[in-house]
């Protein structure tokens, strides 16, 4: 398993820190999300061989907020 962890800028309250939660948790190789709204940080537990990066950022991206 690897650990990454993506900036996030344009969370603002729970249900934001929620949606990205449940946005990076759908993606395909990623066991679970850890959403920090105070250093707008997600951290992301990844299968390894299955780990991509690139769809993490896009479903955040897609839910309406800017991985950095
Ligand atoms: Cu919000």
């Amino acid at each position: 398993m690897t650990q990454e962890i993506i900036k996030v800028e344009g969370m603002s309250c729970m249900h934001c820190q929620l949606r990205v939660k449940k946005a990076v948790e759908d993606v395909e190789g990623v066991q679970r999300a850890d959403v920090n709204l105070q250093t707008k940080q997600v951290t992301v537990e990844l299968e390894e061989g299955k780990a991509n990066l690139e769809k993490v950022r896009a479903a955040i991206r897609e839910a309406g907020y800017e991985p950095i």
